[in-house]
């Protein structure tokens, strides 16, 4: 498949996908969401690719938000069908079977942010940037900011990021839990590449049912979230990779999984 503002590189079973439209410091207009809803697909089908990192071009930008010249003009309704078109695109990237990784390189502003919130694993290079300046343009967040970011920071830090526009460091961002990982800018894709290496060592489908019982439980209460792991617990069990993983613990081997 084709793409413009989106370049894709496979290897050894990771796609790396780079967001490059590097004159709007990767802003996203309504081109490149629906390339990423495309890139999904054909991710999610790819047998051959069992992570997927993504991250933007140049060493000052991961994404700069949404395209702010493109949307400017827009009226209520055509604002309301951008900001469910995006909504859609993340959901489906936040649920992909596979995992994702974001490999933040710089400023991650407004649906910048947004993006890297959809996905699993956070990865900062210690030059990036956070915030949600929607605030400062008129505008709340429409990428699924105002819902993302109060789950994976405190309520109040949420709000505090929100209210203000302003804009905090990698460093911060890793105090307060926005990101995962921090790492000096010139390793961040090594960083990135050597945690996909990692996931890929171990057994595909439990990482799978991993994703699914955190990203389905964190929206249930505990008991049903306890009772969905149960389920996807004993769903493992009908695997072989559980029969591969327990027997070569037994036998003091190496497991290989096959997925299946
Ligand atoms: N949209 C379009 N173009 C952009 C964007 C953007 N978000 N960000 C940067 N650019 C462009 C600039 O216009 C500039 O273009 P040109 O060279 O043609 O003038 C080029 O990128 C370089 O940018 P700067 O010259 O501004 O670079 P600086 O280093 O001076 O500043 C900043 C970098 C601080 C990142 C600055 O560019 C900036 O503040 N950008 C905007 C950040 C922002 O406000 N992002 C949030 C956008 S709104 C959003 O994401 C909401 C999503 C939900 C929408 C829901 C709708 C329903």
């Amino acid at each position: 498949m084709s793409y413009e503002n989106l370049l894709i590189e496979k290897e050894n079973g990771t796609a790396v996908v780079t967001i490059n439209r590097p004159k709007a410091l990767n802003a996203l207009n309504e081109a490149t969401v629906r390339e990423l809803d495309k890139m999904i697909d054909e991710i999610e089908a790819d047998q051959d690719v069992a992570v997927l990192i993504i991250t933007g071009s140049g060493q000052k930008s991961f994404v700069a938000g949404a395209d702010i010249v493109e949307m400017k003009d827009k009226n209520a309704m055509e604002g309301r069908d951008w900001g469910i078109l995006a909504q859609g695109v993340f959901n489906k990237l936040e649920n992909m079977k596979k995992p994702v990784i974001a490999a933040v390189n710089g400023y991650a502003l407004g649906g910048g942010n947004e993006l890297q919130m959809a996905c699993d694993i956070r990865i900062a290079a210690d030059n990036a940037k956070f915030g949600q300046p929607e605030v400062t343009l008129g505008i709340t967040p429409g990428f699924g900011g105002t819902q993302r970011l109060p789950r994976l920071v405190s309520k109040g830090m949420a709000k505090k990021l929100l209210f203000t526009g302003a804009m905090i460091d990698a460093a911060e961002a890793y105090r307060i839990g926005l990101v995962d990982e921090l790492v000096p800018a010139d390793h961040l894709m090594a960083a990135a590449k050597k945690m996909a290496v990692k996931i890929q060592s171990v057994a595909p489908l439990a990482v799978q049912l991993c994703k699914s019982a955190v990203n389905r439980g964190i929206n249930m209460d505990l008991q049903s979230g306890i009772q969905y792991e149960d389920e996807v617990w004993g769903l493992c069990f009908s695997t072989n990779d559980q029969k591969e993983g327990m027997q070569a613990f037994v036998e003091k081997r190496k497991a290989e999984f096959s997925g299946k």
